[in-house]
């Protein structure tokens, strides 16, 4: 979450796995010793992401930051420095997040296909029947409908599928303090430290190792994907075992993924998207809500006045933004999305991540309702 690489991650890891085949002998040898061990734990722990010893501590900006969680959180330097020398470096990490090649053109149909597809939309009727209660329950607390929950968890994870087996310190770590050459280094780099800083403090306030800490190679956690810091804001205890334990309860993730939602401007009772269709006659100019903050900021009547045409009528004194989905050479889609719309691209800030969420929700619903 909060990190628009998912969709690319599966694939890319594939062919990094492939590549991995002509490390040294040694390497393999040690990375086929701790791949068995990791199957004995019924982990799936590829070589690639058991990473490298770095000596991080050795590094000046590493050295620094100790000195900051020191200084500003009253860390004891000898423990924050024995816990950096374990760290490893994970080059997977720092090719998953450069950014991919020029090539195809965005293509929304091509995107929904790998996510509303019998295997999730299965998984996710097997989820919903087993945690209806929970599901209800939330529904009841925090006013999000149990298939937005069920569409996030699904996109996320398949249910708890995937959710990643990268050490989030050794991700984090790696990211935060070599991240690749990129046109947004420095706030990408500043955003992960801050996640080591969420990880450091997590693990002391809720009595865990940090190491661990599993995740995706971005550092998220769990069956939703919650970053550290998010984990500290907005997750929460919903099967009331006194913790919150987004790897192993289904149930917590479930509360977590809806208080996360109401945090981020979701509404009780309002409806998401509409329908839409857009005409350029008389010059009116609806391409000025294109490009647009993520927030349903524009008042229907002007959206119309500029050529934008419900299919479905909404509201009339609901405020809305404009979404569009390419569709590589075949016509752009285009929604009319409410503030719950955009509230869904809060925890991943993407169009297609939104409406693939809503769409699985809605296919889980209707496959149960069969
Ligand atoms: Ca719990």
């Amino acid at each position: 979450m909060t990190f628009p690489k998912h969709a690319a991650c599966a694939v890319l890891t594939t062919a990094l796995l492939t590549a991995c085949a002509t490390h040294t002998d040694s390497y393999a040898r040690q990375a086929a010793k701790q791949s068995a061990a990791a199957k004995a734990r019924k982990v799936a722990v590829n070589p690639d992401e058991l990473g490298e010893f770095a000596n991080f501590t050795q590094w000046k900006d590493v050295a620094d930051f100790i000195d900051q969680m020191v200084a500003r959180h009253g860390f004891d330097r000898a423990e924050l420095e024995s816990l950096f020398k374990k760290v490893r470096y994970i080059d997977t990490t720092i090719q998953l997040v450069k950014p991919a090649p020029p090539g195809k053109p965005k293509n929304w149909q091509a995107y929904r296909a790998r996510f509303i597809e019998p295997v999730r939309i299965n998984a996710g009727v097997a989820f919903w029947d087993t945690y209806a209660d929970a599901l209800m329950r939330a529904e009841e607390r925090y006013g999000v409908p149990a298939e937005i929950i069920v569409g996030i968890i699904g996109v996320e994870t398949v249910y708890g599928r995937n959710t990643g087996s990268f050490r989030v310190l050794d991700a984090l770590t790696t990211l935060g303090f070599d991240y690749p050459p990129t046109p947004n280094r420095a706030a990408r780099m500043t955003f992960f430290r801050n996640e080591i800083e969420n990880t450091l403090l997590l693990a002391r306030e809720s009595g865990i190792d940090p190491f661990s800490l599993f995740g995706s190679y971005a550092g998220a956690v769990g069956l939703p994907q919650f970053m550290p810091g998010s984990i500290r804001k907005f997750a929460v205890d919903f099967d009331g075992d006194g913790k919150i334990d987004l790897r192993n309860s289904p149930v917590d993730a479930i509360g977590s993924v809806a208080n996360f939602l109401v945090e981020h401007g979701w509404k009780r009772g309002e409806p998401i998207v509409f329908p839409a269709t857009v005409s350029a006659e008389n010059g009116r100019g609806w391409d000025m809500f294109i490009g647009q903050p993520l927030e349903a900021r524009f008042r229907l009547d002007d959206m119309k006045a500029a050529g934008v045409t419900p299919t479905v009528e909404p509201p009339a004194d609901m405020p809305f933004g404009l979404v569009d989905l390419q569709n590589g050479g075949e016509p752009t889609e285009y929604w009319l999305g409410a503030a719950n719309f955009f509230a869904i691209t809060q925890y991943n800030r993407s169009f297609f991540y939104a409406m693939s969420v809503v769409e699985l929700g809605r296919a889980v619903r209707a496959a149960r309702a069969r």
